[in-house]
């Protein structure tokens, strides 16, 4: 049996959080008088936490003093810890502990690439943390999405080529992450907004063991 690394990003792939951030960034976007709706909150899923407040201010025309950024931050964070702290194994999206146990009964590395700083956390939170071989997220990587380098540094600690590297994503910059890294990409969600993955899933209850199969013998 051949040895390829699959990667798994964390928000919209593993746990549907990316509406707890949403919560977060459009509480402190209306604090702001910035609008901000569901068509906003798609730019920043995968983008840093720093670099989302920097397109939210944007998008609103403001500029603010360092002190105040961090401060704002800070807010967001705060407020999006208190709705992850509610969470627990039933906030696991469909079908994604199937697709890590056949992995693991096919003996394949897995690891975590998250832009998240609070990756750790929130797997901790739903006891998937023990399912990881490898865990990368915001705290280890010094440039975001679609830079590939949470891929990059992931494939390593799990001792796999990029080239023989298959990555799940949900975001627009994560698929690109991935195709820069000569990975396989894998977009869970749209087709209208993932179209330049390698393959495109609604979810992974649309993903067989057979065609994880077939990744892992290509
Ligand atoms: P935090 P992923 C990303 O996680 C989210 O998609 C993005 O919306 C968020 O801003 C980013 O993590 C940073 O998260 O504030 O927790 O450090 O999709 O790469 O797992
Ligand atoms: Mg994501």
């Amino acid at each position: 049996m051949k040895r390829k690394g699959f990667i798994f990003d964390l928000d919209g792939v593993i746990v549907d959080t990316a509406k707890y951030h949403f919560l977060a960034w459009q509480r402190l976007a209306k604090q702001l008088g910035i609008e901000f709706s569901e068509h906003e909150n798609e730019q920043l899923k995968g983008v840093s936490r720093v670099r989302s407040l920097e397109k939210i201010l944007s998008w609103g025309n403001k500029t603010i003093e360092a002190d105040r950024f961090s401060e704002l931050l800070d807010k967001k964070n705060q407020d999006y810890l208190s709705y992850i702290s509610k969470m627990n194994e039933n906030e696991i999206l469909p079908d994604v502990t199937r697709i890590l146990a056949h992995l693991k009964a096919n003996h394949q590395p897995i690891a975590l690439g998250s832009a998240s700083k609070n990756a750790r956390t929130i797997l901790d939170m739903v006891h998937l943390k023990d399912q990881f071989n490898a865990i990368v997220d915001g705290n280890d990587v010094s440039k975001a999405k679609p830079d590939p380098e949470v891929f990059l540094i992931a494939a390593k600690q799990l001792n796999v080529d990029p080239e023989a590297c298959i990555v799940f994503e949900d975001s627009v910059a994560g698929v690109e992450a991935a195709n820069i890294a000569n990975m396989i990409s894998i977009g869970i969600g749209s087709k209208d907004i993932l179209g330049h993955a390698d393959y495109i899933f609604k979810d992974f209850t649309e993903i067989d063991n057979a065609f994880i199969e077939n990744l892992i013998n290509r």
